[in-house]
């Protein structure tokens, strides 16, 4: 049984709620992250082991390779690839979800209110588009509020389960080293190995298993780096053509941005990638103190403080990437007056 302190818990309407559900349908954001596919396909499968039939909603051929790992942890768990109103679902679960148009189910899910919906997820930019929310933005992950949620339940977890939830914590946090890595987090992630959480098996997978296509990618990340004069700002792009002749996909851009954030000295880190023609998707990080997500947020993106996204339709990456730099560099100057000031 879990043994893990959390700091926040949904509230008794919420647990009274989905103590009633027995035949959910989870789904979690789109271009999954193992927090994603660590939280609905965890979440489910512990709900399966309590007799509850759950399934999830995993559109055929989103998982990146490198994370393909995480399905066959629970083999038993049926996925979805659509979405039909007629199925006979009681509810609806959706996960590391910050609003309704990352839902990664077509078409979206009714969230009308005729099927109750419940929004669990650890974004502070969530909408709380449910019926039944709780966002803990304090937290690292999906996967540590659904830790803390099975403990609550009195829900014994499998090795399976906890290794899912441990994996989306690992992904979050970056391997335990981001700020949101608190004691309550490594406290759960300790208190999910007793529980079975295979370390190695993880680790490998994540960390260690890179495909020769990927691999190509990640060779441009380097070469492409471009550091600002001052060297606090260091960027690189990955254009379609990248994309082609690595043979690597979409899907495989994870955390390659942690590439130009290994250099010393810089505060904001970012990658412009168009692994799908036409659409330039931006990963913004933050060092120390110096958060991105107003940065993402003034292009119409979202997610964490220090670990934000954009998606920029139709405009050539070479203007975005100016842009984007542009206003990083203006961000990084007003948070350095603010802090003097502080
Ligand atoms: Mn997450």
């Amino acid at each position: 049984m879990l043994q893990i302190q959390g700091s926040e818990l949904p509230d008794s309407r919420f647990l009274d709620a989905l103590r009633q559900v027995k035949y959910p349908f989870l789904v979690a954001h789109v271009t999954p992250d193992a927090d994603a596919i660590g939280s609905a396909l965890g979440l489910a499968t512990a709900m399966r082991e309590q007799g509850i039939e759950a399934a999830i909603g995993l559109p055929e051929g989103c998982v990146a390779d490198k994370l393909l790992f995480m399905l066959s942890l629970a083999p038993e768990t049926p996925l979805k690839s659509t979405w039909t109103p007629n199925d006979p679902f009681d509810a609806a679960i959706v996960l590391d979800t910050a609003g309704e148009k990352r839902i990664n189910i077509q078409p979206v899910i009714d969230l009308s209110g005729n099927l109750p919906v419940f929004n669990i997820d650890h974004h502070i930019t969530n909408t709380d588009f449910g019926q039944y929310n709780w966002v803990d933005p304090h937290a690292t992950s999906t996967c540590e509020l659904v830790a803390r949620l099975l403990k609550k339940l009195d829900w014994s977890l499998s090795p399976a389960v906890a290794s899912l939830l441990y994996a989306g914590i690992h992904g979050d946090t970056a391997g335990f080293s981001l700020p949101t890595t608190s004691a309550d987090a490594l406290h759960t992630a300790g208190e999910l190995v007793r529980c079975g959480a295979d370390v190695t098996h993880i680790g490998e997978q994540l960390c260690r298993s890179q495909a020769r296509p990927d691999f190509e990618l990640l060779r441009r990340v380097y070469d492409q780096t471009t550091i600002t004069s001052d060297g606090q700002i260091a960027y690189s792009y990955l254009s379609h053509d990248d994309f082609l002749a690595s043979g690597s996909k979409a899907e495989a851009i994870d955390d390659q941005v942690s590439i130009p954030l290994a250099l010393k000295g810089v505060r904001i880190a970012m990658l412009f990638s168009e692994g799908e023609k036409g659409v330039v998707r931006i990963n913004l990080r933050g060092e120390g103190n110096v958060e991105v997500l107003e940065i993402a947020q003034r292009f119409g993106g979202g997610g964490h403080a220090h670990a934000a996204g954009v998606r920029v339709r139709n405009k050539p990456i070479q203007d975005v990437a100016r842009e984007v730099v542009a206003a990083a560099t203006e961000h990084l100057k007003t948070h350095l007056i603010k802090s003097v000031d502080a």
